[in-house]
């Protein structure tokens, strides 16, 4: 079986962590290669629900674990995340979790400007997730970031701990917070190293070795490709690249460490934070499909916003993530309507788009033209074979196929992991 990549299609939450646990059994490693505890991945083991924002979720099962190159790690949250875990009898320990020694980290102050930043922005306000992701990728790209592998060399941080500072305390100043404090923040990562540094790795090597033995490899996205950086709904996106290709470069293999790429698309749309959705629904429909879907965000409780499957969106996320099938989530959440619509297209003036337009003043504008289907009365919740399904949702399913031109491979009608149809 080919490595495996498994990336959000639409704008995250998409049901990944269920998916990720359903092919983690079948991987010898995890690896999360890009974002950071922004990530929401919910996971339901028999009977017991595990929430991760940071960990692969291989780490539930003990399937060896990787926190890639790509990622931006908040050690605190790392530790808490970990501790919660162990709470919950799952067992974290070195072999059981590898992080890259090359991590960004994500500091106190990262978390401060992000809320600062946001609270600034008035109605350019991106709807982050708050916890400094943006500012430890800027850091990272500025080249001023403090790594993991720093943690073992603190007493050398002077040149790197000088350029930083010098970049944020003139930030700082703007928002009247006083300069960062140096003593202290080696003080505070003198005290978490100890708590890092054991899982610490040149991961590269580990996956190298993986590779050199055939072993298969499950790469967890975060996210989704409409959030990608340059892919996605600039500039409400997060701060990294969501699509496929960055299993490779987040994680330290080549392109063609992945086989097949299984992007995730709810059987609807939602949206958390701020942003453009031409088929977001505000009405009754809107607030159903948010109740009947539990839509409410796994890190921050946000309620997200929900609508119509957009096909549209999924076609070019499927053509720009790479994409080669794609799991439909939550196909129970439509059990019930009357009738179901899908999104084939926009109006834009007096144009029809088969693509969403790259300005953010256009995807704010465009119509979205639906296509109406008759719904299904009959309850798909926790069918495990297509033959489960009413002919309607089969329908529906199958013309989502057709245009988002790219094969629907799984279905999924529960948050229960075998609750999942394999469809080729
Ligand atoms: P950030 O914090 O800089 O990455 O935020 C930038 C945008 O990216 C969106 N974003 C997300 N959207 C959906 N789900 C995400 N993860 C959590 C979850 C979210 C939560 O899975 O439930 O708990 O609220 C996620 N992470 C980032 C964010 O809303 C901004 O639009
Ligand atoms: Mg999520």
């Amino acid at each position: 079986m080919a490595n495996v990549a498994v990336i959000g299609a639409q704008w995250g939450d998409e049901g990944k962590g269920k998916i990720v646990d359903w092919l983690a059994e079948r991987a010898d490693m995890v690896v999360r290669f890009q974002g950071g505890h922004n990530a929401g991945h919910t996971l339901v083991v028999g009977g017991t629900t595990y929430k991760l924002s940071l960990l692969p979720s291989g780490i539930v099962r003990g399937t060896p674990s990787i926190v890639g190159n790509g990622v931006v790690l908040d050690p605190w949250a790392l530790k808490a995340e970990v501790e919660r875990l162990r709470e919950q009898g799952v067992s974290v320990t070195p072999d059981t979790l590898m992080i890259a020694e090359t991590c960004a980290l994500i500091l106190p102050f990262h978390r401060d400007l992000d809320g600062l930043r946001e609270d600034a922005s008035g109605a350019g306000k991106i709807g982050t997730t708050r916890r400094g992701i943006g500012p430890a990728y800027e850091d990272k790209v500025g080249r001023r970031a403090i790594r993991v592998c720093d943690l073992a060399h603190l007493d050398d941080l002077g040149p790197q701990l000088d350029r930083l500072t010098a970049h944020h305390d003139a930030l700082r100043a703007g928002f009247n917070e006083p300069a960062i404090d140096r003593e202290g923040l080696i003080a505070e990562l003198r005290e978490i190293a100890d708590f890092v540094l054991p899982y610490a790795q040149p991961v590269w090597r580990v996956l190298a070795q993986a590779k050199a033995k055939g072993q298969r490899i499950l790469f967890e996205g975060a996210q989704g490709v409409l959030l990608d950086i340059d892919h996605g709904t600039y500039p409400f996106v997060t701060s990294s690249n969501t699509i496929a290709g960055t299993a490779a470069g987040g994680s330290g293999m080549g392109p063609g460490a992945v086989g097949f790429v299984l992007g995730i698309a709810k059987a609807y749309t939602t949206r958390v934070g701020s942003g453009p959705f031409p088929t977001e629904l505000e009405n009754e429909t809107g607030e159903r499909l948010g109740v009947r879907g539990h839509e409410f965000g796994t890190v921050t409780g946000r309620k997200r916003r929900c609508g119509w499957f957009d096909s549209v969106l999924v076609r070019q996320a499927a053509a720009v993530g790479g994409i080669t099938g794609i799991a439909l989530t939550k196909i129970d959440v439509l059990d019930g309507f009357k009738e179901v619509a899908i999104c084939t297209g926009y109006r834009l003036g007096d144009q029809v788009l088969d693509y969403y337009p790259a300005h953010a003043a256009d995807q704010a504008k465009v119509e979205p033209i639906y296509e109406t289907m008759p719904g299904w009365s009959e309850s798909t919740a926790g069918a495990r074979s297509w033959a489960e399904l009413p002919a309607q949702a089969i329908k529906y399913i199958r013309r989502i196929e057709e245009l988002i031109q790219c094969p629907v491979t799984l279905v999924s009608t529960s948050p229960e992991r075998d609750d999942t149809i394999l469809v080729r």
